[in-house]
């Protein structure tokens, strides 16, 4: 195959990674002064390699004229522009497979940790609380009626380990999932009153913007829970917060929101939430299988234009 053009680091990557990019690839970085950069570089642009956490979006695509490809670190591409990226047939690729068992695994500690509140009392242990109060009782995770809003891969991790925890699953897809026998509910509405924690694994974008909504968030109620190791902008954050703030609904255990690095204020002194920095797929085992296959599907496109696991 022809030319490929060079390779650009678009965001913070794991330093593995941006190692690799410019001492094997001789990768450029594009800088947080972009305009002038773009001038120059812009048109010699191949290949973006780039994260879940930055992405390649509407504008920067548009302005690297000859881009052909991005791979991209982490399962979820929502801040890449695909819809451009097909009509213009640049390539696509994510880190699939390879983070589903961290991920799963997070999801079940945070509902562990929300539902019976370890963080908040190791906070109640560390600050001398126990030598004068008994710390109030929790919610048993076995017999809860588990809804999981996106039964892919990950929904799946998550729903086989509750299994496992004796809780009862059911979940919302646009269409039934194939090969499975939890209880398909046709309407996320209902899911939510018939769940007493909600589990949010669906991808981000514009289709799953905001799809737990007030009234979703209401039906779970004032005894309900809600998991979200998903995207922050699944969820109608604002909406979350003043239900929490106002005692509407049990508790939160979140990985992700609206905003990151900015958790509101308001959640930060509520003993009913376990907050977590987007760490989902954070373990030196799986950062390094992710690694790997982000350079996979780089090599391979410099090889011969294909990739390992395209989306
Ligand atoms: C990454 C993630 O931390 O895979 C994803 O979609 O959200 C995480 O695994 C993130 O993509 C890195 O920016």
């Amino acid at each position: 195959p022809g030319t490929v053009g060079r390779i650009l680091q678009v965001g913070a990557l794991m330093p593995p990674l941006a190692r690799a990019l410019a001492e094997r690839y001789d990768a450029l970085v594009l800088p947080a002064d972009a305009a002038p950069f773009i001038a120059e570089h812009g048109a010699d642009i191949g290949v973006v390699v780039t994260s879940g956490g930055e992405g390649v979006g509407t504008e920067l695509m548009a302005s690297l004229t000859s881009l052909k490809a991005v791979v991209n670190f982490g399962v979820g591409y929502d801040t890449t522009d695909v819809d451009q990226a097909r009509r213009r047939g640049i390539v696509v690729s994510n880190t699939p497979d390879v983070l589903t068992d961290c991920v799963a695994d997070t999801a079940v500690g945070l509902l562990i940790d929300t539902l019976r509140r370890f963080s908040a009392a190791d906070r109640f242990v560390r600050s001398g609380g126990w030598a004068s109060a008994r710390y109030p009782l929790a919610t048993s995770i076995s017999g809860k009626r588990v809804g999981i809003l996106g039964l892919g891969r990950i929904g799946r991790a998550i729903a086989h380990r509750l299994e496992g925890f004796g809780c009862v699953i059911s979940y919302h897809n646009r269409t039934p999932a194939s090969g499975v026998d939890y209880a398909y509910v046709s309407s996320l509405l209902q899911l939510a009153r018939e769940s007493d924690v909600l589990v949010v694994a669906a991808a981000g974008g514009d289709e799953t913007q905001r799809l737990v909504s007030a009234e979703v968030i209401d039906a779970l109620g004032e005894t309900g829970f809600l998991v979200n190791i998903a995207r922050g902008s699944v969820v109608d954050q604002d909406a979350l917060v003043a239900a929490l703030v106002e005692g509407r609904l049990a508790g939160a255990g979140l990985d992700v929101f609206d905003d990151e690095p900015n958790v509101p204020a308001e959640l930060l002194a509520l003993d009913t939430v376990v907050l977590l920095p987007h760490l989902a797929s954070g373990t030196v085992e799986t950062r390094r299988a992710m690694t790997d296959l982000t350079l996979a599907n780089l090599d391979a496109y410099l090889a011969d234009r294909t990739l390992v696991t395209p989306v």
